[in-house]
């Protein structure tokens, strides 16, 4: 489940044909063959670019090509080469060949470029076949096919965002507001059990992960409730938001729910409770009271911590929210939002 995966087909630029020609000037009277080569076809690498988080784009686009070489031409002239073509992959892509299972590379680090379709050689022209006895070569070849395969890519799934809070805040209402992911939601603690990840997807195929952890109650480094043995889930994100329930039903204050979750972090990894966060006041339709909402708001601001007022109900604040998530995780993004 904490695996995204996709399946592709490239194929790399034929090779150009080679071109059958003899030189035809005047006051030459017996020109030689000259037909040039083909070019050779354009080869598919993929890259792995930091800027790539999830396998996303390819569920859209599923076929890369390179250009063929162009043809040869007459003069001896060497058709051009294809363009290569460079697809990127996020950092931790696997890639196998889906035809024989074969593992083909790991892309560890950003920057790396593994061909995956190299492309066809061009076919030689007929001026390449002449020899002392065999002075008008009408022998020309045509371009050798360029490479074409399925490759499977997996990606082992890194969340960039971390969602806590209380048992019951709506960590899994949102996360299934703003992804694919579908976490049990129900009006009772503890009803997630099992950390969830989901992909959240922004415009220009630019997207982030999402992860949904059990609630932390009190005492949870002590082992009450689930524990914070989930958050080591949330460890390598770069960002948490901090979710907590404004609501009149949820009968708690939600000051003292904030700093509950923020001890109980702390008391997990002093390293976690430093990362940066975003407060989130959930449940905003069912919040008539704002001398709930205003001292939450007011403590954010005190600490530093950027403030989001939504409701997964209606939808209030949610884009905005998104928004702010990814530009935290991802930068602006080219063009503005
Ligand atoms: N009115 C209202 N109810 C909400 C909203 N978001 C979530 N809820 C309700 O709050 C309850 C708990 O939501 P969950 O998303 O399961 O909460 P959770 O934080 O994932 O809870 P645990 O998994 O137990 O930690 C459910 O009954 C939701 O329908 C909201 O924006 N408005
Ligand atoms: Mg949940």
């Amino acid at each position: 489940m904490f695996i995204d995966e996709a399946r592709i087909l490239v194929k790399a630029g034929d090779g150009g044909n080679g071109c059958l020609a003899f030189r035809r000037e005047k006051y030459v009277p017996r020109g030689g063959p000259s037909g040039g080569d083909g070019g050779r076809g354009g080869d598919v690498a993929l890259v792995s670019d930091e800027h790539e988080n999830t396998l996303l784009r390819f569920r859209f686009n599923p076929e890369h090509k390179a250009e063929r070489g162009r043809h040869g031409e007459g003069s001896n002239r060497t058709g051009a080469e294809g363009h290569s073509v460079d697809v990127p992959v996020p950092v931790g892509t696997v890639v196998y060949d889906e035809a024989t299972g074969e593992r083909l590379f790991d892309f560890t680090a950003p920057g790396q470029r593994f061909t995956v379709a190299r492309g066809g050689r061009g076919g030689r022209g007929n001026a390449r076949f002449a020899t002392s006895t065999h002075q008008a070569p009408t022998e020309h070849e045509p371009g050798h096919p360029g490479e074409e395969k399925r490759l499977r890519l997996e990606l082992k799934l890194l969340a960039d965002v971390g969602l806590v809070g209380f048992p019951n805040a709506g960590k899994s209402t949102l996360i299934s507001r703003i992804s694919a992911a579908r976490p049990k939601i129900a009006d009772y603690p503890f009803t997630t059990l099992e950390p969830h990840l989901g992909v959240v997807q922004l415009e220009n195929f630019r997207s982030f992960v999402v992860a949904d952890i059990p609630g932390l109650i009190e005492g949870a480094h002590l082992g009450h409730g689930l524990g914070v043995q989930f958050l080591r889930h949330i460890e390598r994100t770069r960002l948490l938001a901090h979710l907590v329930d404004v609501s009149e039903a949820s009968g708690r204050d939600p000051v003292h729910d904030f700093e509950t979750v923020m001890q109980e972090l702390a008391a997990f990894s002093e390293e976690l409770a430093r990362k940066p966060m975003i407060v989130v006041a959930t449940k905003m339709d069912a919040a008539q009271n704002p001398g709930r909402v205003a001292p939450l708001r007011q403590l954010a601001s005190s600490r530093g911590l950027a403030y989001f007022e939504i409701s997964s109900v209606t939808g209030q604040g949610i884009e905005a929210l998104k928004h702010a998530m990814a530009e935290r995780v991802l930068g602006a993004p080219e063009g503005g939002l």
